[in-house]
Parts: structure tokens; C-alpha cells; sequence
């Protein structure tokens, strides 16, 4: 087993603002022993006075669309231009590649690996959703504790995890390509719909005339959504990162964002939202794992599955037959 100190020892090396310390208690949520999870909870019970103060935006969009080389193009504009401290972190329960996304392509992010301002940590490799959203969860709080005042957390547009993601940020940018087809690339309305941004990215070379287009096709299919109750209108920005334009006015639009919804009280009901969220969330995923953990169930439903699946049993007496023994 790891190597394991008090739960004071991450504490203080949090609020010291060591990268180490952070390393280490990020490592220690991560793992899912019950000895660990004690004193993960202690710990973060402890700094939770401490976090809070980051703006937390969430990046996602489909393989290749350009989210490494953009956050490192946008996290070198928030580290170095505004001397902000940056934390990346991932929501990507599918990566099998080698420990995750955002360290698999280290090379797309040369500069911001090698920045001190920069923290980048990959989505723990090998976990299910709800346990890489637990982790990426908490690891905010470390984060902000540890004095990093901007958090990324990327994800790949495919599917649930855009959801898990929007209901840890404050802000939810949406990668899109100009011109590679409609059916907004695969992208599911709903994930559109979540988006308080979204980015056209490679506006460059042959690309920018399509970026153009693109942009006012995004903005027209934005303006059809309803309206959110922040009074924050969804925009379309396009940039490159590899020529690097575009890259500061969407930390201003950011900036426009916080400052609207902080000037309300929409900013912290959101958070406050969302704490309740992931209470109720927790609460459903124990349930789910202890009774699909029992003996019992284990024993009966593959049989009961098959009665249902042929017709000889009705789903919702099956469902019932299993569940009255929870009761
Ligand atoms: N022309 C141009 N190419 C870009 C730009 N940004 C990214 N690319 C290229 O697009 C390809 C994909 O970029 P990535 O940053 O790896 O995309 P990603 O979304 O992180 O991809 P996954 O990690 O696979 O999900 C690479 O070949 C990049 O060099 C840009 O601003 N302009
Ligand atoms: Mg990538």
C-alpha cells in the first residue's frame, strides 16, 4: 500500500500551497480502500473552509477537435498573461491511455507540463464514471485549497461525463469544428444546451472562412434555447491555438460571465445547487452499489432477467420481488 501520513500532514501541506502535498492527497481520494476514504474525509472536511475561491470552467468536445492544444494555448494565456495559478483536471472514464488523456499528449501541452503556475493531473485511469467523478470532485476542493485560482476540467464529448462535468463548473465551454458536417458532429442537443460557450476551434489558414460561418450558424441554433435564469446569454467565440488569436477575448467573455452572475446571487446558488447535487448523487450510487452487491440479487436476478426477457414475467413484479427484500 502507498504510503499513508495523518490526516495534519496533507492539511498543512495543502494550505502551504505544496504541490506535493497536493499530489499526495489527490492520490489518497483517489483510492477507494475504506481506511483511505476516512481520512480522505477528514481531510477534505478540514479544508472546505479553504476552497471556493477558483472559477471553475468545464472544456469538453469530440476526439480531435483540439482541446489539448487549446487548453494549452488558453492556460498559458491565464498562467503567464494574468499570472493566475492553473489547475487541469479530467473527467475521462473510457482512458485506457497510459493514465489518462491529459498526460497521454504531454507534447500538446509542453509548455504548461514545464509552467509552475500549472497543475495538470489526469483522470485516474481504470474507474467507473461515478468513481472518476467522486474524485475529480474532490479534487477541485484540493485544488482551490492548495491556492489555484482557475480550474480547468476537460472531458471528451461523447457522452454522460459532459453532464457530470457541467454540474462541477461554473462555466461550461463546448469545442466545435467549422464545416465537419452537421448533426453538430455528433454532439447531442443536450449537451449544446448545457453550454455556456461555445469555441470554434483551427479558425485558421483555409479554415477561417468556414469558422465565420460556423460561428453565426452556433450562435442562431444558441439563440433558439431557452434563456437561463443567470441572464447570461450562451456566445460563440473562434480561435486558433496554434496561431494563438481569439484565446484572450474568451477569458474576457469568462471574466464577463463571472462578473454577471457574481453581481446576483446566481453565481453561489449554482454551487450550492450543485453541492446538493452530488449529496443526493453519492446517496444514489451507495444504494445502487450495495444492492447489486447482495447475495441475493446476485443469486436471482440473471434468472429473473431471462423470465422478463421471454415474456413469462412482468419487468415491475420482478423489479418488486427483488426490492421487498430490501425493505
Ligand atoms: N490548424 C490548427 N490545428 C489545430 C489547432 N488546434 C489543434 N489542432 C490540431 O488538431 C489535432 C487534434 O488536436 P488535439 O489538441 O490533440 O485534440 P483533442 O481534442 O485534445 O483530441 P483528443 O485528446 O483525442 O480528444 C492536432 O493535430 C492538432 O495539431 C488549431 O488551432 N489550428
Ligand atoms: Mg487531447
Amino acid at each position: 500500500m502507498a504510503q499513508r501520513f495523518p490526516a495534519s500532514y496533507y492539511v498543512e501541506r495543502l494550505l502551504a500551497h505544496d504541490r506535493l502535498g497536493l499530489s499526495r492527497a489527490i492520490t489518497l481520494i483517489e483510492s477507494t480502500l475504506p481506511s483511505d476514504r476516512e481520512l480522505a474525509e477528514e481531510i477534505i472536511q478540514q479544508v472546505l473552509p479553504f476552497s471556493g475561491s477558483s472559477v471553475r470552467v468545464g472544456i469538453t468536445g469530440v476526439p480531435g477537435v483540439g482541446k489539448s492544444t487549446f487548453i494549452e494555448a488558453f492556460g498559458t494565456h491565464v498562467t503567464s498573461d494574468l499570472n493566475k495559478k492553473l489547475a487541469v483536471l479530467a473527467v475521462d472514464p473510457t482512458s485506457q491511455r497510459t493514465g489518462g488523456s491529459i498526460l497521454g499528449d504531454k507534447t500538446r501541452m509542453e509548455n504548461l507540463a514545464g509552467n509552475k503556475m500549472a497543475y495538470i493531473r489526469p483522470s485516474p485511469a481504470g474507474r467507473s464514471l461515478g468513481g472518476v467523478t467522486r474524485s475529480t470532485r474532490e479534487s477541485i476542493i484540493l485544488c482551490e485549497a492548495a491556492g489555484f485560482k482557475v480550474i480547468f476540467i476537460e472531458t471528451v464529448g461523447v457522452g454522460q461525463s459532459e453532464t457530470a462535468v457541467n454540474e462541477m463548473t461554473d462555466f461550461f465551454l463546448l469545442l466545435m469544428l467549422a464545416g465537419a458536417g452537421d448533426e453538430l458532429q455528433g454532439i447531442k442537443k443536450g449537451i449544446m444546451e448545457m453550454a455556456d460557450a461555445v469555441v470554434i476551434t483551427k479558425a485558421d489558414g483555409p479554415n477561417m472562412q468556414k469558422a465565420r460561418v460556423a460561428r453565426a450558424e452556433y450562435q442562431n441554433a444558441l439563440h433558439l434555447f431557452p434563456h437561463s435564469e443567470s441572464g447570461w446569454i450562451p456566445k460563440v467565440s473562434v480561435c486558433s491555438a496554434v496561431e494563438n488569436t481569439g484565446i484572450r477575448e474568451i477569458w474576457e467573455m469568462l471574466e464577463s460571465y463571472v462578473s454577471l452572475t457574481k453581481n446576483g446571487t446566481y453565481f453561489e446558488q449554482k454551487r450550492q445547487r450543485q453541492n446538493l447535487h452530488w449529496l443526493h448523487e453519492t446517496i444514489r450510487q451507495h444504494l445502487l452499489d450495495r444492492f447489486f452487491a447482495r447475495q441475493d440479487v446476485k443469486t436471482q436476478l440473471p434468472e429473473l432477467e431471462k423470465q422478463v426477457e421471454s415474456g413469462q414475467k412482468w419487468a415491475f413484479a420482478a423489479a418488486a420481488e427483488l426490492l421487498k427484500n430490501s425493505e
